[in-house]
């Protein structure tokens, strides 16, 4: 492993891609090579911007991703577009699909483009994904998307592992603005009325309006950081200069009054608790005895005839048992 850490952290792409490969497979010879290979690079990461890009489909993500990249790269930046899509194996794939489509990013030599690994459980997918991360600014990346469709819990992943959580929207009236979910409006750090061009510019304006009343209502995520709403044409690559500019500043803030290194920690944490309950479970899967006690107790509880926290109980003090 020390071979592929050493040519990841010299910025050998086809070693990234190697060391992707290796964090997303599920075997568990190379789930101990994973493990190695970060730790290994680990005191390399961390250095990058670390921005969740999310929204509906057809808000324009892919086309937004591409002009704010083109802008990224054109500003010095190295720059990793990742995705966490849970769906992508059954829908054939949201960002692998449009890696065709972001033709002139993905042409681009500072830039690297990976689909949402494979997997229907978000967990798992996230995980991926975040190691890819780490990865990724190993191999001195400093700019990283992640991308997510606006549906599920795969945006509180996200938000689980960036800095800031950019959310796009379409214009329209307040309908618009009902249907997006509180829950995820109230982790976004910058929300971005995209199609902000031709017919649809005055609507685009209103609702940036709307959305500026509505997030001043919620409880604010930073101290230092109120959450800003601007517009932009990902069409037309206007608007988008700014977004850069803002997405810097709230790096900028959130890094001198001490609160990036805060909430970076909490997201450690908190995937601590993830691997944790994972690897937990696995060992309780993976005992015979249990497995055959879990199958039983299932079909009690689904009968009724045991509640759920009494099967848990004799599940557990069998697994401990067994040890
Ligand atoms: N008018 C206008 N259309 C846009 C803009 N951005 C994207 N679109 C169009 O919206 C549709 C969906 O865009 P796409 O990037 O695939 O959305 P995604 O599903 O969120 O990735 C496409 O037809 C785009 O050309 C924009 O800024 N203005
Ligand atoms: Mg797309």
């Amino acid at each position: 492993m020390a071979g592929l850490a050493q040519e990841v952290l010299d910025g050998d792409r086809r070693a990234l891609a190697q060391a992707i490969t290796l964090v997303e497979s599920t075997r568990d010879d190379h789930r101990l090579e994973a493990d190695a290979l970060l730790d290994a690079v680990l005191p390399s990461t961390g250095n990058a911007v670390r921005v969740g890009i999310s929204g509906a489909p057809g808000v324009g993500k892919s086309t937004f991703i591409e002009a704010l990249g083109l802008e990224v790269v054109k500003r010095g930046h190295r720059l990793a577009v990742l995705a966490v899509d849970p769906s992508s194996r059954r829908s054939g794939g949201s960002i692998l699909g449009d890696k065709t489509r972001m033709v002139d990013l993905a042409r681009e030599v500072n830039v690297f483009i990976r689909p949402s690994p494979g997997g229907t459980q978000l967990g798992g997918v996230a995980r991926h994904t975040r190691e890819a991360m780490l990865v990724c600014e190993a191999a001195g990346f400093d700019v990283v998307f992640v991308e997510t469709i606006g549906v599920g819990q795969s945006e509180v992943a996200v938000s689980d592992m960036v800095d800031l959580f950019l959310l796009l929207v379409p214009p329209g009236g307040g309908d618009e603005l009902q249907g997006i979910k509180r829950g995820i409006m109230e982790l976004a750090d910058v929300v971005v009325v995209n199609k902000a061009d031709g017919d649809l510019a005055a609507a685009a304006g209103r609702t940036a309006a709307d959305y500026h009343n509505a997030v001043h209502l919620l409880r604010p995520k930073w101290r230092t950081w109120a959450t800003e709403v601007l517009t932009c044409s990902a069409l037309e690559q206007r608007g988008i200069g700014e977004i850069w500019d803002v997405i810097e500043r709230f790096e900028r803030k959130v890094k001198a009054s001490s609160e990036l290194t805060e909430l970076r920690g909490d997201q450690a944490k908190s995937w601590l608790w993830a691997e944790l309950q994972d690897g937990l479970i696995d060992q309780l899967r993976a005992d015979p005895e249990v497995q055959r006690l879990l199958t039983d107790v299932e079909q009690d509880v689904i009968a009724g005839t045991i509640t759920p926290s009494t099967a848990a109980r004799a599940v557990l003090a069998s697994f401990r048992a067994a040890d």
